[in-house]
């Protein structure tokens, strides 16, 4: 393997995204060793054109939600950890344990790790855009059909109160189960949570240029533009 690519793939493994990062060059975090050993991280470009989204996000949310708003998020961990001996390079690490750490680095290791994530689990829409291969079985199993599933995240997305995130989560065997969680915590902060496979962000930031109060408008589009090839990805690596 050419250094390039395997110096890739390590730090795709770094962020706790996995083959999903190692097979999309535009979400790899990039972590650059300092001499005190806190790694620096950066904002990776969208995985595709601002208006890939349109009609159901539109492009100048897209633009400031990323540019501006990850960004900070990104900008704002750098700042928060640059005077410290020691941060794990994998933010999953920091999740495990984050009650150690101060809310500035809590918010923005959490938003920078959210963002990353939820970029790629979109993609451009699609009509009847369905869950795929073991995760389709798997919603079926666990809420009976597809769309008593979307109604279960919905009521869940919708009722988170304030700003957040909802979260399609499995664990170790394979059992789905629905959660919200605020601020810029995920379900690696939560204890007996299991790993993400899709999310939502909440924040008005999220859809307030297009969708002003109707959140719950926002939640429905959701479905057109999911990349389940990619949550199927997340799926199984439970
Ligand atoms: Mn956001």
């Amino acid at each position: 393997m050419e250094n390039s690519r395997r110096d890739f793939i390590k730090k795709s493994s770094l962020l706790g995204l996995g083959a999903i990062a190692a097979s999309n060059m535009g979400m790899a975090a990039s972590l650059l060793e300092t001499n005190n050993h806190t790694p620096s991280f950066t904002l990776e470009p969208l995985p595709y054109p601002a208006d890939a989204l349109e009609p159901y996000i539109d492009s100048l949310t897209m633009q400031i939600h990323h540019g501006k708003h990850h960004n900070a998020y990104v900008t704002n961990l750098n700042a928060a950890i640059k005077d410290l001996n020691h941060f794990p390079d994998d933010l999953l690490e920091v999740f495990k344990t984050i009650q150690r750490y101060p809310a500035s680095i809590r918010n923005n290791a959490g938003g920078h790790w959210n963002h990353t994530f939820f970029w790629n689990i979109l993609r451009p829409g699609k009509e009847n855009n369905q869950p795929v291969g073991n995760l389709a079985n798997a919603i079926q199993a666990s809420f009976g059909s597809f769309d008593n599933f979307k109604a279960a995240f919905k009521k869940e997305a919708s009722g988170r109160f304030g700003s957040g995130w909802a979260w399609l989560v499995v664990d170790k065997k394979g059992k789905l189960q629905i959660v919200s969680t605020p601020n810029q915590d995920n379900p690696y902060m939560l204890k007996n949570s299991g790993k993400p496979v899709i999310g939502l962000d909440v924040w008005e930031h999220a859809y307030y240029l297009k969708y002003q109060n109707k959140r719950a408008d926002y939640i429905d589009n959701f479905w057109a533009i999911v990349n389940w090839d990619a949550a199927e990805v997340h799926y199984n690596a439970k």
